[in-house]
């Protein structure tokens, strides 16, 4: 059985020209003029690009009291209706929890996906069993990212020692640290005086945790990685003063990526502070939105590449369990949605506002994230042998954004009234039509497990502090070394 798209445009992350696309099985089998196949799907006037990877989900993750609300299935069928054809999800162990353990819950959460996933791991305690099991993780598992949360003091937040002890690790195994940063310790201190001071409500989640934090804690992961000797990748960089840190360090030589989400480019802090308690409690998340000064910051460095990737840490609460923190802004599950709609969005207002081009789309969408994963040209590629993940997209099709009409499993979307212009007409999942035309071909259990290399060459950091420590002993003239 072949299928063979004809008549697009296909946009890579530094490619734009006209062929047909030949897909035999799960894989692309030729690229060219006038190809036929057994089905044909009709791309005129349409880009065939790759499908989308989200670096960065949060599916049925036990978090904050309760669980987030799509899983494996809804989330991952979010993800195709969007044009998004692989997730790679937080394997999160409970403190004291061993990873291996901890895998096999993801293992049986995973198995009901849609579309390809891997998992980055969590490293949210330290000791023995933990520094073992990183090299069963990496070697077995083919699991080459751990995610270190500078944040959630009492819960998942990791010291600097512990830090500094795991990132060394990651630099022995060919693995890549991942930051949550935000300084845990001044959050903690924020929000309780703001709670003592009887501000309760979702916008103080926004007071607890502005810039400063995230740009120090940025600042501190960084000189921790070059300490170690290892790159760097900080998720949901939300603001200036983290994207700062990002660009100097780059210039310096250093492989450290940011990741923006697409919450944080088109959504901002009005959204706390001109709003009814449901819809501001609805967008917390952490870090919350900023002004519109750092959206354009964000902005610039897609365009630039000082920021690497766009992702959306979908992790989707109800209304309901968004209202656990009534009193209390502290137990507000934090997180929102958005698996379905980060294609749209970022076409809507990067590509259709001139901010980004489409090739610099598919590079901030898929292809440099298959790169830092370590599952390039397999994935994030329009290339003969790739796996033939595709979205044929629609630049001139249009909808408004609603709940009502979205595929994941809670009752708001909080980009719910926003006009896009830019959809899939097909997405293909190795191989197969996940989605036509807006309808749904849905194939839970086709999502496979995707391993990942450890990525040996990235791992060598330009790293001057292990020169500058070297030993070295001076010597005076006449004294030898061993005497006096
Ligand atoms: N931030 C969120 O808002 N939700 C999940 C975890 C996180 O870091
Ligand atoms: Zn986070
Ligand atoms: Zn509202
Ligand atoms: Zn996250």
């Amino acid at each position: 059985m072949s299928t063979v798209i004809r008549n697009g445009t296909i946009v890579t992350a530094d490619l734009t020209y006209e062929a047909d696309v030949l897909i035999e099985g799960r894989k692309i089998a030729a690229i060219g003029p006038d190809l036929s196949g057994d089905e044909v799907l009709d791309a005129s006037g349409c880009y065939v690009m790759p499908g989308g990877i989200d670096p960065h989900t949060h599916l049925e993750m036990p978090f904050m009291g309760t669980y987030s609300s799509d899983d494996f299935e809804s989330g991952t069928r979010a993800a195709l209706a969007g044009g998004t054809t692989m997730v790679v999800d937080f394997a999160l162990p409970s403190p004291g929890q061993g990873l291996l353990d901890a895998l096999k819950m993801w293992d049986n959460k995973s198995t009901r996906a849609h579309c390809d996933y891997s998992f980055h791991m969590a490293i949210t305690w330290w000791d023995k069993q933990v520094f073992d099991e990183m090299e069963t993780v990496v070697k077995e598992r083919g699991i080459t990212t751990f995610k270190h949360f500078m944040a959630y003091k009492g819960s998942l937040m990791v010291n600097d020692d512990e830090m500094f002890a795991s990132f060394r690790r990651c630099a022995e195994l060919g693995a890549i640290p991942l930051v949550h940063a935000e300084n845990g310790d001044v959050v903690a201190e924020l929000s309780a005086k703001l709670l003592a001071e009887g501000n309760n409500g979702p916008e103080a989640h926004a007071y607890s945790r502005p810039p400063q934090v995230e740009g120090e804690a940025t600042n501190r992961a960084i000189m921790i990685a070059d300490m170690a000797g290892v790159p760097l990748y900080v998720v949901h960089v939300s603001c200036e003063e983290s994207h700062e840190a990002i660009r100097r360090a780059r210039m310096q030589g250093k492989r450290v990526w940011g990741e923006p989400l697409i919450q944080h480019l088109t959504l901002d802090e009005s959204e706390y502070f001109n709003a009814d308690w449901d819809h501001a409690a609805r967008r917390v998340m952490s870090p919350p939105f900023r002004n519109r000064q750092h959206q354009d910051s964000l902005w610039a460095g897609l365009a630039s590449g000082s920021l690497s990737c766009v992702a959306t840490d979908h992790c989707a609460f109800t209304t309901d369990q968004k209202r656990y923190g009534v009193g209390d802004f502290t137990k507000i599950p934090n997180g929102t949605g958005g698996l379905e709609d980060r294609l749209p969005m970022l076409w809507t207002y990067g590509v259709g506002t001139g901010r980004i081009t489409p090739n610099e789309f598919v590079a901030v969408t898929s292809t440099n994230i298959a790169k830092i994963l370590n599952v390039y040209p397999r994935k994030g590629a329009v290339l003969v042998g790739a796996d033939a993940d595709l979205v044929v997209w629609d630049p001139e099709k249009t909808k408004t954004i609603a709940a009502a009409s979205q595929q994941s499993a809670i009752d708001y979307n909080v980009f719910e009234d926003k006009e896009v212009r830019g959809l899939p007409r097909y997405t293909l999942t190795r191989g197969r039509v996940a989605v036509a035309d807006g309808e749904m071909k849905p194939q839970e259990g086709w999502g496979e497990f995707v391993k990942r290399p450890p990525n040996g060459a990235v791992n060598k950091a330009l790293s001057s502090w292990k020169e500058l420590t070297a030993p070295r002993r001076i010597e005076r003239a006449g004294i030898p070394a061993s005497g006096v």
